[in-house]
């Protein structure tokens, strides 16, 4: 196997600084050294080149940084695509939750068909309509969906870029009142805290395997690093009580790696200022490892 790294120093989607160092952190914490350790040829592609908010003075728009984000979008586009098409896997490292965009985008615009595993503790399903924030990090799905602003849904020049079927969101467990109603519509499958508690992730994840990789020509699975519990993963920009363990994220990442549907993949939302001792960064290589096949014996 072939991967190559390609990193989004992105915090624009979270209005909040930290995040964009993220992509360094995971570095630090040995993701390359692991994988080759693995028998995985690695690439690294090195960063996407994403503008700091202090070179930038408008600051009132009701989606803050909007232009930014979407010609950052397409160059993360661009990287992944060239990826695909050179014969690697890409794995993108954030940022905040925004380069989802990006990703998404190179993706389907390489394989047409794409499904979609995002996993999270937030829904990222608003709109300019629903936001409370005003921070895009929270819509990338919906965007990805062809839901809410155009300029978002329409990064790469087509929408949608995945249909609700072969979507599934899991491990959410905040979502904001008028985004309740948009997923509740979008017809996507999710599978809340809840859902993971009754039935346990190995089931969750068999039904997820085959909506998202069922009838298509490879799965992007985007992972918010806050879809882990705080006590697991403290360096996140918004964590939320009551998050998956260690063992259920790395019994997904196995599950992901022995189906074979996983295409291209993406870690976000690690921010190393919050963080303790870089512990977020190095859970995250840990998953990572696991997502491309590592195994226990
Ligand atoms: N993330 N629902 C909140 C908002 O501002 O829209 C939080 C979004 C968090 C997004 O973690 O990727
Ligand atoms: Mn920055
Ligand atoms: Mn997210
Ligand atoms: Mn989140």
């Amino acid at each position: 196997m072939k991967v190559r790294i390609i990193g989004v120093p992105m915090d624009l989607g979270a209005d909040r600084r930290g995040v964009d160092m993220g992509p360094s952190a995971i570095r630090y914490a040995h993701l390359q050294q692991r994988l080759e350790e693995n028998g995985i040829i690695v690439e690294d592609g090195g960063n996407i080149e994403v503008p700091n908010p202090e070179s930038r003075k408008i600051k009132d728009e009701k989606l803050k940084y909007l232009h930014e984000i979407v010609e950052s979008s397409e160059r993360t586009a661009d990287a992944v695509s060239g990826a695909i098409e050179d014969g690697f896997k890409p794995l993108v490292l954030g940022g905040d939750h925004s380069i989802a965009l990006g990703s998404v985008t190179g993706v389907s615009r390489v394989l047409k068909k794409i499904g979609l595993i995002w996993i999270d503790a937030h829904g990222d399903f608003n709109t300019q309509d629903t936001t409370p924030s005003g921070n895009i990090h929270g819509m990338i799905l919906a965007a990805s969906l062809g839901l809410g602003h155009e300029a978002l849904t329409n990064v790469g020049g087509f929408s949608p870029k995945v249909l609700p079927e072969n979507t599934v969101l899991i491990g959410v467990r905040s979502i904001d009142r008028d985004e309740k109603r948009l997923i509740r519509e979008s017809g996507i499958n999710v599978f809340t805290m809840n859902d993971i508690d009754q039935c346990g992730m190995r089931n969750v994840m068999k039904k997820a395997i085959k909506l998202a990789g069922g009838g298509t020509a490879g799965v992007h699975l985007s992972f918010d690093m806050d879809v882990l519990d705080p006590m697991v993963a403290p360096g996140v920009g918004t964590p939320v009580r009551g998050g998956i363990t260690y063992r259920e994220a790395a019994l997904a990442m196995e599950m992901l790696a022995e189906s074979g549907i996983i295409r291209s993949l993406e870690f976000v939302e690690v921010n190393p200022i919050l963080d303790r001792g870089n512990e977020t960064a190095k859970v995250a290589v840990g998953l990572i490892a696991s997502a491309l096949g590592e195994e226990i014996l």
